[in-house]
């Protein structure tokens, strides 16, 4: 395990340390968050759980945890997951994992939603990380044209569909003075479902660098 993989996992062993018996828990998407789902499934807790994506539920099934049908939730008690970037605010950006609708909707389900990562993921402004963005297929091009507008380039992911089916782009060099302004603008574009772009929804993050965890709270 290298340096950061023990930090991303300390964040993670953290994190799961708010869970409790009965809770319903949302699983994030990457290799952060497959620490936490391995630790969720050592503690042996009565819980159950939704996941973010098709490759997070395998694996919390494999560990013998069991996995509901996000479809038929309305809310769940916690979320713990990854992100590609934090600021001191607690906005992220999410999505390089291409999981970022998905952990939105249940990060938005979540009476508390908690980021887990290694402390390279801090940054003090969150427009240096690429911004994913989920488009339908069927508005490709013109989503693209209208996206142009938006970021310096765009890039976007060869042979690559979501779990919903979507295309992913991911925008680089965007202005972050005004992020909310941003989310407005992507999501009023027909044909964009969804963006890595989380402002509101992290209530707390545990941050691990040199073996030590930091717990930030909003
Ligand atoms: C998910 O996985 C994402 O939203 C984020 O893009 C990514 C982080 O992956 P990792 O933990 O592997 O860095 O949480």
């Amino acid at each position: 395990m290298t340096d950061r993989d023990a930090d991303k996992r300390l964040a993670a062993v953290a994190a799961v340390k708010e869970v409790c018996d009965d809770m319903l828990v949302g699983l994030g998407t990457g290799s952060t968050a497959a620490h936490a789902i391995a630790a969720l499934a050592d503690r042996r807790l009565a819980i159950e759980a939704v996941a973010t994506s098709r490759a997070s539920a395998d694996l919390a099934r494999s560990l013998g945890i069991k996995v509901r049908d996000f479809a038929e939730v309305t809310r769940i008690d916690l979320a713990i997951d990854g992100a590609d970037a934090i600021d001191a605010d607690l906005r992220a950006v999410k999505g390089a994992g291409g999981a970022m609708l998905r952990e939105k909707i249940v990060a938005a389900s979540a009476d508390r939603m908690i980021v887990i990562s290694d402390d390279s993921k801090q940054v003090e402004r969150l427009g240096g990380t690429k911004l994913p963005v989920e488009i339908l297929p069927f508005g490709r091009a013109f989503v693209t044209a209208r996206l142009s507008a938006l970021f310096q380039r765009l890039v976007e992911r060869a042979d690559y569909r979501t779990d919903n089916g979507n295309i992913v782009i991911d925008g680089h060099g965007w202005d972050d003075a005004d992020p909310a302004a941003l989310a407005d603008a992507l999501m009023a574009i027909p044909g964009v479902v969804g963006h890595g772009l989380f402002l509101n929804e992290i209530d707390a993050a545990y941050i691990a660098g040199n073996g030590i965890v930091t717990r930030l709270e909003r």
